[in-house]
Protein backbone atom coordinates (compact mmCIF):
# COMPACT_ATOMS: atom_id res chain seq x y z
CA UNK A 1 0.00 0.00 0.00
CA UNK A 2 1.62 3.74 -1.10
CA UNK A 3 0.91 6.77 1.09
CA UNK A 4 -1.58 7.66 -1.42
CA UNK A 5 -3.76 4.76 -0.81
CA UNK A 6 -3.53 5.19 2.56
CA UNK A 7 -4.55 8.60 2.05
CA UNK A 8 -8.21 7.63 -0.13
CA UNK A 9 -8.84 4.24 2.14
CA UNK A 10 -11.32 5.90 4.21
CA UNK A 11 -13.52 7.45 1.56
CA UNK A 12 -13.29 4.23 -0.80
CA UNK A 13 -16.22 1.87 -0.40
CA UNK A 14 -14.78 -1.39 0.77
CA UNK A 15 -13.74 -4.25 -1.88
CA UNK A 16 -16.27 -6.80 -2.48
CA UNK A 17 -15.04 -9.77 -0.11
CA UNK A 18 -15.52 -13.00 -2.03
CA UNK A 19 -17.10 -15.15 1.00
CA UNK A 20 -17.92 -18.47 -1.70
CA UNK A 21 -18.16 -19.16 -5.25
CA UNK A 22 -20.50 -16.83 -6.63
CA UNK A 23 -21.08 -14.84 -3.15
CA UNK A 24 -19.41 -11.79 -1.67
CA UNK A 25 -20.10 -9.61 0.99
CA UNK A 26 -20.22 -5.83 0.09
CA UNK A 27 -19.16 -4.39 3.90
CA UNK A 28 -20.95 -1.15 4.47
CA UNK A 29 -22.58 -0.83 1.27
CA UNK A 30 -25.71 0.41 2.69
CA UNK A 31 -24.50 2.55 5.26
CA UNK A 32 -25.19 5.96 4.04
CA UNK A 33 -28.87 4.84 3.41
CA UNK A 34 -29.32 2.79 6.52
CA UNK A 35 -31.68 5.32 7.95
CA UNK A 36 -33.66 5.72 5.60
CA UNK A 37 -34.29 2.01 4.98
CA UNK A 38 -35.30 1.40 8.31
CA UNK A 39 -38.05 3.71 7.91
CA UNK A 40 -38.82 2.35 4.84
CA UNK A 41 -39.56 -1.33 6.47
CA UNK A 42 -41.51 0.92 8.97
CA UNK A 43 -43.44 2.08 6.47
CA UNK A 44 -43.98 -1.00 5.08
CA UNK A 45 -44.78 -3.04 8.52
CA UNK A 46 -47.34 -0.36 9.26
CA UNK A 47 -49.64 -2.11 6.53
CA UNK A 48 -47.96 -5.75 6.44
CA UNK A 49 -47.49 -5.74 10.50
CA UNK A 50 -44.58 -8.49 11.42
CA UNK A 51 -45.75 -12.05 12.69
CA UNK A 52 -44.19 -14.80 13.56
CA UNK A 53 -44.82 -17.49 10.78
CA UNK A 54 -45.40 -21.56 11.56
CA UNK A 55 -43.30 -24.23 9.98
CA UNK A 56 -44.66 -26.92 8.04
CA UNK A 57 -43.13 -29.17 10.90
CA UNK A 58 -45.17 -27.06 13.30
CA UNK A 59 -42.73 -24.77 14.58
CA UNK A 60 -43.19 -21.21 15.55
CA UNK A 61 -40.55 -18.99 13.58
CA UNK A 62 -38.21 -17.11 16.08
CA UNK A 63 -37.75 -14.40 13.53
CA UNK A 64 -40.56 -12.10 12.91
CA UNK A 65 -41.71 -11.43 8.83
CA UNK A 66 -43.07 -9.11 6.74
CA UNK A 67 -42.78 -8.81 2.88
CA UNK A 68 -43.00 -5.98 0.28
CA UNK A 69 -43.05 -6.90 -3.20
CA UNK A 70 -45.08 -7.94 -6.02
CA UNK A 71 -44.76 -11.51 -4.07
CA UNK A 72 -44.15 -12.25 -0.31
CA UNK A 73 -42.96 -15.67 1.83
CA UNK A 74 -44.91 -17.20 3.92
CA UNK A 75 -45.33 -20.50 5.88
CA UNK A 76 -47.76 -22.63 7.35
CA UNK A 77 -48.73 -25.84 8.26
CA UNK A 78 -49.38 -26.33 4.04
CA UNK A 79 -45.83 -25.41 3.32
CA UNK A 80 -43.23 -23.01 2.17
CA UNK A 81 -44.75 -20.85 -0.72
CA UNK A 82 -44.61 -17.12 -2.52
CA UNK A 83 -47.68 -15.57 -2.26
CA UNK A 84 -49.27 -12.39 -3.81
CA UNK A 85 -51.37 -11.52 -0.87
CA UNK A 86 -50.52 -11.04 2.28
CA UNK A 87 -52.67 -13.73 5.01
CA UNK A 88 -53.08 -11.47 7.50
CA UNK A 89 -54.98 -8.97 5.70
CA UNK A 90 -55.77 -10.81 2.70
CA UNK A 91 -54.34 -7.78 0.83
CA UNK A 92 -51.65 -7.78 -1.40
CA UNK A 93 -48.02 -6.61 -0.07
CA UNK A 94 -47.26 -3.21 -0.12
CA UNK A 95 -45.34 -2.21 -3.13
CA UNK A 96 -41.38 -2.56 -2.78
CA UNK A 97 -40.22 1.29 -2.40
CA UNK A 98 -37.93 2.61 -4.90
CA UNK A 99 -35.11 3.21 -2.81
CA UNK A 100 -35.11 -0.82 -1.47
CA UNK A 101 -35.63 -1.83 -5.15
CA UNK A 102 -32.72 0.58 -6.76
CA UNK A 103 -30.08 -0.49 -3.97
CA UNK A 104 -30.89 -4.32 -4.40
CA UNK A 105 -30.18 -3.63 -8.31
CA UNK A 106 -26.96 -1.77 -7.05
CA UNK A 107 -25.72 -4.51 -4.54
CA UNK A 108 -26.48 -7.71 -6.69
CA UNK A 109 -24.09 -5.04 -9.89
CA UNK A 110 -21.45 -4.76 -7.11
CA UNK A 111 -21.31 -8.95 -6.96
CA UNK A 112 -21.31 -9.18 -10.84
CA UNK A 113 -25.05 -10.09 -11.39
CA UNK A 114 -26.22 -7.21 -13.38
CA UNK A 115 -29.86 -6.57 -14.68
CA UNK A 116 -31.23 -7.70 -11.21
CA UNK A 117 -34.75 -7.13 -11.02
CA UNK A 118 -36.50 -7.95 -7.51
CA UNK A 119 -40.26 -9.01 -7.02
CA UNK A 120 -39.86 -10.12 -3.75
CA UNK A 121 -38.42 -8.36 -0.51
CA UNK A 122 -38.79 -10.75 2.18
CA UNK A 123 -38.08 -8.47 5.91
CA UNK A 124 -36.91 -10.66 8.76
CA UNK A 125 -36.87 -9.08 12.28
CA UNK A 126 -34.87 -10.70 14.89
CA UNK A 127 -34.82 -10.43 18.71
CA UNK A 128 -32.63 -11.35 21.56
CA UNK A 129 -32.48 -15.50 21.29
CA UNK A 130 -34.05 -15.23 17.26
CA UNK A 131 -32.29 -17.55 14.72
CA UNK A 132 -32.83 -18.88 11.81
CA UNK A 133 -31.57 -22.70 11.25
CA UNK A 134 -29.52 -23.96 8.17
CA UNK A 135 -31.71 -23.65 5.09
CA UNK A 136 -31.33 -23.37 1.51
CA UNK A 137 -33.41 -20.42 -0.43
CA UNK A 138 -35.26 -22.78 -3.23
CA UNK A 139 -39.17 -21.86 -3.24
CA UNK A 140 -38.07 -19.31 -6.10
CA UNK A 141 -39.20 -20.25 -10.02
CA UNK A 142 -35.62 -18.31 -11.27
CA UNK A 143 -32.16 -19.91 -9.21
CA UNK A 144 -30.55 -17.29 -12.57
CA UNK A 145 -30.72 -14.81 -10.18
CA UNK A 146 -28.96 -13.98 -6.86
CA UNK A 147 -30.13 -13.18 -3.45
CA UNK A 148 -29.24 -9.35 -1.90
CA UNK A 149 -29.05 -10.05 1.44
CA UNK A 150 -29.31 -5.96 4.00
CA UNK A 151 -28.30 -6.16 7.03
CA UNK A 152 -29.47 -3.10 9.49
CA UNK A 153 -29.17 -2.69 12.89
CA UNK A 154 -27.82 -5.21 15.80
CA UNK A 155 -25.18 -7.63 14.29
CA UNK A 156 -25.45 -11.07 14.41
CA UNK A 157 -23.49 -14.32 12.78
CA UNK A 158 -24.23 -15.36 9.72
CA UNK A 159 -23.73 -19.12 9.05
CA UNK A 160 -22.80 -20.41 5.50
CA UNK A 161 -21.90 -24.18 4.39
CA UNK A 162 -22.25 -26.06 0.99
CA UNK A 163 -24.73 -28.18 -0.97
CA UNK A 164 -25.04 -30.58 1.49
CA UNK A 165 -26.69 -29.78 5.38
CA UNK A 166 -23.57 -31.23 6.86
CA UNK A 167 -21.18 -29.60 5.07
CA UNK A 168 -19.35 -27.59 7.73
CA UNK A 169 -20.69 -23.98 8.10
CA UNK A 170 -18.25 -20.91 8.12
CA UNK A 171 -19.83 -18.20 10.25
CA UNK A 172 -19.39 -14.33 9.25
CA UNK A 173 -20.04 -11.09 11.81
CA UNK A 174 -23.18 -9.37 9.90
CA UNK A 175 -22.84 -5.81 10.39
CA UNK A 176 -25.28 -2.89 10.13
CA UNK A 177 -25.00 -1.38 6.72
CA UNK A 178 -23.62 -5.01 5.34
CA UNK A 179 -25.09 -6.34 2.15
CA UNK A 180 -24.28 -10.31 1.30
CA UNK A 181 -25.32 -10.61 -2.39
CA UNK A 182 -25.43 -14.94 -3.42
CA UNK A 183 -25.89 -16.65 -6.38
CA UNK A 184 -24.31 -18.63 -8.84
CA UNK A 185 -22.17 -21.73 -7.62
CA UNK A 186 -23.77 -21.38 -3.98
CA UNK A 187 -27.07 -20.09 -5.24
CA UNK A 188 -27.89 -23.29 -2.58
CA UNK A 189 -25.61 -23.42 -0.20
CA UNK A 190 -26.69 -23.71 3.32
CA UNK A 191 -27.16 -20.83 5.65
CA UNK A 192 -28.74 -19.82 8.96
CA UNK A 193 -27.91 -17.02 11.93
CA UNK A 194 -27.19 -17.70 14.94
CA UNK A 195 -29.36 -16.53 17.60
CA UNK A 196 -28.88 -13.05 18.41
CA UNK A 197 -26.83 -12.07 21.42
CA UNK A 198 -27.97 -11.34 24.60
CA UNK A 199 -26.23 -7.87 24.14
CA UNK A 200 -26.52 -7.06 20.98
CA UNK A 201 -28.09 -3.73 20.16
CA UNK A 202 -27.55 -0.38 17.95
CA UNK A 203 -28.26 2.97 18.30
CA UNK A 204 -30.68 2.89 15.41
CA UNK A 205 -32.64 0.01 15.85
CA UNK A 206 -31.55 -0.81 20.27
CA UNK A 207 -31.94 -4.78 20.45
CA UNK A 208 -33.03 -5.40 17.04
CA UNK A 209 -31.73 -6.59 13.73
CA UNK A 210 -33.33 -5.88 10.52
CA UNK A 211 -32.44 -8.31 7.52
CA UNK A 212 -34.06 -7.67 3.80
CA UNK A 213 -33.46 -10.46 1.02
CA UNK A 214 -34.46 -9.30 -2.35
CA UNK A 215 -35.26 -12.11 -4.74
CA UNK A 216 -36.59 -12.67 -7.94
CA UNK A 217 -39.27 -15.54 -7.78
CA UNK A 218 -40.67 -15.58 -11.15
C1 LIG B 1 -30.71 -13.38 7.70
N1 LIG B 1 -30.69 -14.57 5.70
O1 LIG B 1 -29.62 -12.91 7.41
C2 LIG B 1 -31.23 -14.58 6.99
N2 LIG B 1 -30.79 -16.15 2.53
O2 LIG B 1 -31.41 -12.91 8.59
C3 LIG B 1 -30.96 -15.49 4.78
O3 LIG B 1 -31.69 -16.44 4.99
C4 LIG B 1 -30.33 -15.36 3.47
O4 LIG B 1 -28.83 -13.66 4.18
C5 LIG B 1 -30.23 -16.11 1.31
C6 LIG B 1 -29.20 -15.26 1.01
C7 LIG B 1 -28.73 -14.42 1.97
C8 LIG B 1 -29.29 -14.47 3.23
FE1 LIG C 1 -32.11 -17.69 3.31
Amino acid sequence: MSPTDDLFAESLPAAPKPIADGAWLLRGFVLSEAEQLINAIQQVASQAPFRHQTTPGGHVMSAAMSSCGDLGWVTDRQGYRYSSTDPLTDRPWPAMPALLRQIAMEAAAAGGYEHFEPDACLINRYTTGARMGLHQDKDEDDMAAPIVSVSLGASIRFLFGGTARTDKAAGWKLEHGDVVVWGGASRLFFHGVAPLGKRAEHPTTGPMRYNLTFRKVR
